[in-house]
């Protein structure tokens, strides 16, 4: 039987490194042979997601759209690899639950699900600010800004959590890795 894809879920603030870390994932992977595709802001929201702004409304659509698509990539047996804000808990349990519920024949396994957290505390973020749009949201320039005038609902349980201003994105890519040989994924 044919190697299932999966989905790895990278949520976290705005610069808190999620797609630096999502890259280099990536990079690892199809190195190693995989079939690893990564969605992010560059190749959704200018193209699928076009139509979608940031008000919560707008949020909630992206993340079911772009959960929607990883499904499909990983039900095609490819890794993806997801690097959005997505700062709702409910939808990113929803993105989990159109994994589990994936099983197209009642012998297929559920698509896994593996959530990561990249945790930067919002002052390290905000001090970061390599596009300078926190200092924008600050200014009232962009409205509903995450972290600032906008919530981030944190997960609590998330499969891995990473503390990006503590660890290397080598060492992220190493955690990442190491769990998914450790659930037989890899
Ligand atoms: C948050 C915003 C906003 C607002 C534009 N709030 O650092 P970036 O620039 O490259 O990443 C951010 C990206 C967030 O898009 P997502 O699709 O990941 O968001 S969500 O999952 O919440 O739908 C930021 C930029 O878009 N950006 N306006 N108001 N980030």
């Amino acid at each position: 039987r044919k190697q299932r894809g999966f989905t790895i879920w990278f949520t976290g603030l705005s610069a808190s490194g999620k797609s630096t870390i999502a890259t280099a994932l990536e990079q690892h992977l199809l190195h190693l042979g995989f079939a690893a595709y990564r969605l992010d802001g560059d190749n959704v929201r200018f193209g699928l997601n076009k139509d979608l702004g940031f008000d919560e409304k707008s949020r909630n659509e992206n993340i079911r759209r772009i959960a929607e698509v990883a499904k499909l990539f990983a039900d095609s047996s490819n890794i993806a690899i997801t690097s959005f804000i997505s700062p709702y808990k409910a939808d990113r349990q929803q993105a989990r639950e159109l994994h589990a519920q994936a099983a197209a024949h009642p012998d297929d396994e559920p698509l896994a699900f593996i959530e990561v957290f990249v945790d930067l505390p919002l002052e390290v973020a905000e001090a970061r600010d390599p596009k300078g749009l926190y200092k924008k949201a600050r200014e009232g320039k962009i409205p509903e800004f995450t972290g600032i005038s906008a919530p981030y609902e944190a997960p609590e349980n998330p499969e891995i959590k990473i503390e990006s201003d503590k660890t290397s994105v080598e060492d992220a890519v190493r955690l990442i890795v190491e769990y998914l040989e450790g659930k037989g994924l890899l």
